[in-house]
């Protein structure tokens, strides 16, 4: 058995039997096999391919090579022993220009993933878009279009038509939060805009292409639907009036400028106004209840009034001083090798606070993503980053809130976007030279504990 931790309670604490055990990857970052069998380029290909985008300049062209290695992978899964693998569709594999002519082999590589995750004992669990717009699309206007979220419904039936019989859980949408913020007001990734509050259409737009996903789905009869979205706690950097207000507005861009249209068919005081598009009609869609709702959980943020005298990046990410608030480093934590703070606790806080804020609006949670960038193979920080916050996951059920599954973020190493190959957030070590396959001591920790639990 693997080396315990110092301090861990081994083993963890006991989670119900049905409880979803799964992990999480997506298209973009391990698929590659970026310009084979028909499949069309996205807005990443595009991005990635400008000088000065990708710290390390790499691209995804191959990332794990999974779109050949993708029985490899499966095994991987079986032998970790989890009930689920979340992955993403890449709709450019399927729909080239994003719209139109479908690409048979592009679909048939999803067919071939899906059937050997069944044979394996593994539901498939599909993310339908992980931010890789088609770039015919991100050309004709991309998310600051409405017609983008029309073209995402006639794609998801296509996919669904295919892969609905085996499929029993679909995620329309990863992060929307992320391709606003980071993609459209702050540049760091694709498409590289910085639009600052004109960014806002991108929100919406893809909040409607979510409502109309889960029409088309309910449509083909699938039962079980969910978003992924990130969210975590925001803390004011001090009592002032100023502090407050600034992590108040922070909480409403990553946390309620999503939660708060879906899970209560409203935006926050003042969005409403500022948004395209027939929004109140466009809040009835969007509102449809779900199966369950998908929370990203990577880290808390401690957020000030704008202050010049601080860093004006926060992970890298250059804050520009139009944006009315800045990020302070949250001390006293252990930190990632991607310098996120470490805090299980926030875990807690964040499930506890969703619980008292939407009541019984709040579906059933599922952890989508909960993971960390560490180096090398005996990577015991991992285990006890996983270890801490599947406790505090625990304290926050024993709490009351309804968590029905945790997904590790990543079953390997992959591109981590603009970080290219630098950050490895897998269980699973990649060469990216040979693209050999290693498993981490956290991956025999996570099966190990996943076999107790049974
Ligand atoms: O790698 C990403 C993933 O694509 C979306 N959520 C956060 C992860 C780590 O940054």
């Amino acid at each position: 058995m693997t080396t315990l931790p110092p301090g861990s309670r081994y083993p963890l604490p006991r989670f119900p039997a049905n409880f979803l055990w799964g992990v999480s990857t997506s298209a973009h970052q391990i698929e590659g096999a970026a310009a084979e069998d028909g499949r069309g380029p996205s807005s990443w290909d595009a991005f990635a391919a400008e000088p000065g985008r990708v710290k390390d300049g790499s691209n995804a062209s191959v990332a794990t090579d999974h779109y050949h290695r993708y029985p490899e992978d499966v095994a991987l899964l079986k032998e970790l022993g989890v009930d689920a693998y979340r992955f993403s569709v890449s709709w450019s594999r399927v729909l080239p220009d994003g719209a139109g002519a479908v690409n048979k082999a592009g679909l048939d590589f999803y067919d071939r993933l899906v059937d050997a995750l069944c044979e394996a004992g593994v539901r498939p669990v599909p993310t339908l878009f992980h931010w890789d717009t088609p770039l015919a699309l991100e050309q004709a206007g991309g998310w600051l279009e409405r017609d983008t979220a029309y073209r995402f419904a006639e794609y998801v039936d296509v996919v669904a038509a295919r892969l609905g019989d085996r499929v029993g859980r679909w995620i329309t949408l990863n992060e929307p939060a992320e391709l606003t913020l980071l993609g459209h007001a702050l540049g760091a990734h694709a498409p590289g805009k910085r639009l600052l509050f004109d960014a806002l259409p991108v929100a919406h737009h893809q909040l409607l292409a979510h409502g109309l996903a889960v029409e088309v789905l309910r449509g083909r009869g699938s039962g079980s639907i969910g978003i992924a979205n990130s969210h975590g706690p925001t803390y004011a950097a001090s009592d002032s009036k100023e502090d407050r207000g600034a992590a108040d507005f922070y909480d409403l861009l990553l946390n309620r400028l999503f939660a708060d249209p879906l899970l209560l068919g409203t935006y926050p005081d003042g969005i409403a106004e500022m948004l395209p598009g027939p929004v109140e009609e466009d809040l009835r869609l969007i509102s449809q209840p779900l199966d369950w709702y998908g929370i990203n959980y990577y880290q808390p943020t401690k957020v000030g009034a704008h202050d010049p005298s601080l860093p004006a990046d926060f992970a890298g990410i250059e804050i520009p001083p139009e944006m009315p608030f800045s990020v302070h480093r949250l001390e006293g934590h252990q930190r990632t090798a991607f310098d996120w703070p470490v805090v299980p606790a926030a875990l807690y806080e964040l499930l506890v606070g969703f619980k008292e804020e939407y009541g019984d609006r709040l579906p059933p949670v599922v952890i989508t993503e909960n993971g960390c960038s560490y180096e090398g193979i005996d990577d015991q920080d991992r285990i006890r980053y996983l270890d801490g916050h599947l406790r505090a996951l625990n304290d926050a059920m024993d709490s009351g809130v309804d968590v029905r599954g945790y997904f590790v973020w990543s079953l390997m190493d992959n591109w981590e976007w603009a970080e290219g190959y630098a950050q490895r957030f897998g269980l699973v070590h990649v060469d990216f030279d040979t693209l050999a396959r290693t498993p981490k001591a956290s991956f025999r920790w996570l099966r190990d504990e996943l076999r107790a639990q049974r």
